[in-house]
């Protein structure tokens, strides 16, 4: 059992805006534990903080083989992106066993405070790249399926509601 449940389309909270962090306080800390325990557990290389009903700038990260570089990230933003894109296949914890391929820029450079509220700015190009983007987009209200066409995009949703009637 994962400890938190992780929303799926059509939940409104995957839609929403989430809020910018004021402070780090004692709940945030534990969220963010409670999300990396849950985003191994799936297991994902990345969690935000909607996919768990809780509408905050929050974001975890571990793309590690090993699993041992937890990331945790508040309020975090792009500040640069590269011209150069690629295109690579994405998945999402909130429309499981559903794939597609996305566009987006090689390399981002993206600005945070980490748990202790020091400013922290990380440059990155690929898989991490990808997820910091994907999970940055998560906090706007915005999955990987946005970025497709629509014919692809009602594909997928309709395919996953369907599993789900399968499944239950
Ligand atoms: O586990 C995940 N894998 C993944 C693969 C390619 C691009 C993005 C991701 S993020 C995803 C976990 C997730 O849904 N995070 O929001
Ligand atoms: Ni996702």
């Amino acid at each position: 059992m994962p400890l938190l449940d992780i929303l799926q389309p059509p939940h409104p909270t995957l839609k929403r805006p989430a809020e910018p962090v004021a402070a780090v306080d004692d709940a945030l800390l534990r969220l963010m534990d409670d999300m990396l325990v849950t985003m191994y557990e799936a297991p994902g290389i990345g969690l935000a903080a909607p996919q768990v009903d809780v509408g905050r700038r929050v974001v975890v990260i571990d793309t590690t083989e090993e699993k041992n570089q937890p990331i945790r990230l508040i309020n975090p933003a792009v500040t640069w992106r590269s011209d150069e894109r690629a295109i690579a296949e994405e998945g999402c914890l909130s429309l499981p066993g559903q794939f597609a391929e996305v566009k987006r820029p090689v390399a981002v450079t993206v600005s945070y405070l980490d748990e202790r509220e020091a400013e922290r700015v990380i440059e990155a190009e690929g898989l991490l790249a990808r997820c910091l983007q994907h999970e940055i987009d998560h906090l706007d209200g915005i999955l990987f399926t946005d970025h497709l066409s629509a014919l692809k995009r009602n594909m997928i949703l309709r395919r996953l509601a369907k599993q789900r009637r399968v499944k239950a």
